[in-house]
């Protein structure tokens, strides 16, 4: 049990599903800066460590992680929607040492309601360069796997319906009773404040009694 249980939490697992999606604003990308050596490349699930400004259409930084505030680069999990979409989107495939400009529009930003400083319907441009990149605690892809309604949590029937995938593409029989008791287990440490879903967020950072 405890084994099942922590190879649901193995997210090297996994397979990412190609997911049909519907066609989504773009963004921008304009690589300025490409080191000459890449040993590796951001994905999904990366942690990365970067610097950035963020600029109105009217050239006018509303953000800048060199100037303001504690100067410092900032940690950031790629995919998850930490940041605003444009960022997952705009910020795959770098190399450590790489700068990129992202024009990203309104729907993939702050969008109709704004935030903050940032007026509604806003298309804003970042420049980031990124310091470090390093494996993030757990997958993208096996997060995605397992929600089945990209509604980007986890219900119990979700992990329900995964553990029994699971058991049978390792040849045991399903078993509700089994699958009903891990999953309650898997809620009981996962799902942090308790509403019956296990948030992206949840998922991706790890917790200290595990
Ligand atoms: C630039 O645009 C932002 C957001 O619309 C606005 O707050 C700011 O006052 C503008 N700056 C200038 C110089 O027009
Ligand atoms: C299903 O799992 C329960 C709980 O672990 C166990 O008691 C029961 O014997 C299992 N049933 C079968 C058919 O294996
Ligand atoms: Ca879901
Ligand atoms: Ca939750």
């Amino acid at each position: 049990m405890l084994l099942a249980v922590l190879s649901w939490l193995c997210a090297s697992l996994l397979v990412a599903v190609g997911a049909g999606k519907l066609p989504e604003a773009e963004v921008q990308i304009e690589v300025l800066h490409k080191p000459f050596l890449c040993h590796r490349k951001s994905k999904y699930g990366d942690i990365l460590l970067v610097h950035h400004d963020g600029h109105f259409e009217n050239g006018t930084v509303f953000h800048s992680s060199r100037n303001e505030g504690d100067k410092q680069a900032v940690w950031f999990t790629l995919g998850i929607r930490e940041a605003i979409k444009g960022w997952d989107k705009g910020l795959q495939d770098m190399c450590s040492g790489e700068k990129r400009k992202l024009v990203v529009p309104p729907a993939l930003a702050y969008g109709k309601e704004g935030r903050g400083k940032i007026p509604p319907e806003s298309t804003l441009t970042f420049f980031i360069e990124v310091l470090e990149i390093r494996n993030g605690p757990r997958s993208h892809e096996s997060f995605q796997e397992m929600d089945l309604n990209d509604d980007w949590r986890l219900s119990k029937q979700e992990v329900k319906t995964y553990l029994r995938k699971e058991f049978e593409r390792h040849g045991y029989p399903p078993n509700d009773t089994l699958h009903e008791n891990m999953m309650e287990d898997i809620f009981s440490k996962e799902d942090e404040n308790k509403d019956s879903f296990i948030s992206s967020r949840e998922f991706t950072y790890r917790h200290d009694e595990l």
